[in-house]
């Protein structure tokens, strides 16, 4: 299983990659306000470097529901000093753009990213696919029901896994279509955007089904707030270790990039479910 970004082919048959989250944003659900200094963003990214990150997915608008949108010019005073400073660093580390828009992404890609992490899955902004083609960066390709502003108001769906698996489907299908190298395509079922509880139980009790044409599929539960209705605590403290058993559950299951805020024990969690599975 490979995941071409730009002239590297990663290969994940054997080993997953930990995604650590930087979020450059007041708002973000579990640590909004902590990082949206981009100094305080750069020293966190280095953390996440030190700690065994192979991606850091650097995000400058919260997508957290009912999360207000952002303009384009404040996004990029968010993510573009934190971008070029990580590259300034000399580290290896592969670097995603989490953004809904196509300028920002052109930025972010000519800063020195390697992937754009879009959760419109390059339906939000029409520049995005034109951009996508352009150039040969890796995609990430995530199922979200309607938009951050309306997506918790009453999710439907007949048949949850499906659904999410023919969107998948039908996004790759255009992607392709319109000159992108799959490839270049990781895959995400969006825990959490438009989904109920429910929803995402499914989607995790059957996340086998949602690996699609080989290509990598990317797990993004992170401290999201299914756990806390499982666990009957908000606190965000609690939601540490049922992240990190769910990082070994993902990865047992077919998962092969897992979106963190913590990344060392989760790397921990992988290492040790691939262990088990043979594939150290
Ligand atoms: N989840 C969030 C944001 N971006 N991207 C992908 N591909 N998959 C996800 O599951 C995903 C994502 C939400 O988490 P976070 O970034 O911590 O919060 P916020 O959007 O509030 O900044």
């Amino acid at each position: 299983m490979n995941w071409r970004i730009g002239n590297r082919t990663l290969d994940l048959t054997q080993r997953g990659l930990v995604m650590g989250i930087v979020n450059v944003t007041p708002d973000s659900f579990s640590d909004g306000g902590r990082f949206d200094d981009p100094g305080r963003a750069v020293e966190h990214a280095l953390a996440l470097i030190a700690e065994g990150a192979d991606i850091l997915d650097i995000g400058g608008e919260s997508t957290r529901p009912g999360a207000e949108p952002v303009a384009e010019a404040e996004e990029l005073r968010r993510v573009l000093p934190v971008i070029r400073a990580i590259r300034a660093s000399q580290s290896s580390v592969l670097i995603s753009i989490d953004t809904m828009k196509a300028a920002v992404a052109r930025a972010a890609l000519d800063a020195g990213a390697d992937i754009i992490n879009d959760v419109t899955g390059l339906r939000g902004d029409a520049g995005m696919i034109r951009l996508a083609a352009e150039r040969d960066c890796g995609l990430v390709v995530m199922h979200m029901a309607g938009d951050p502003q309306t997506m918790q108001t009453a999710p439907h769906y007949d048949d949850v896994v499906a659904e999410v698996r023919a969107y998948l489907e039908e996004r790759l299908r255009i992607l392709t279509s319109a000159g992108i190298d799959p490839a270049r395509i990781a895959l995400d079922p969006g825990f959490g955007f438009g989904k109920t509880l429910e929803h995402n139980l499914a989607l995790l009790r059957e996340l086998p089904r949602l690996v699609i044409d080989g290509r990598p599929l990317l797990a993004g539960v992170s401290r999201k707030s299914m756990i806390a209705k499982v666990i009957g605590s908000a606190a965000m403290s609690d939601r540490h270790w049922p992240t990190v058993a769910l990082t070994a559950f993902a990865r047992e299951h077919g998962a092969r990039i897992i979106r963190v805020h913590d990344v060392r024990p989760n790397r921990e969690a992988l290492r040790m479910m691939e262990a088990i599975l043979g594939r150290v």
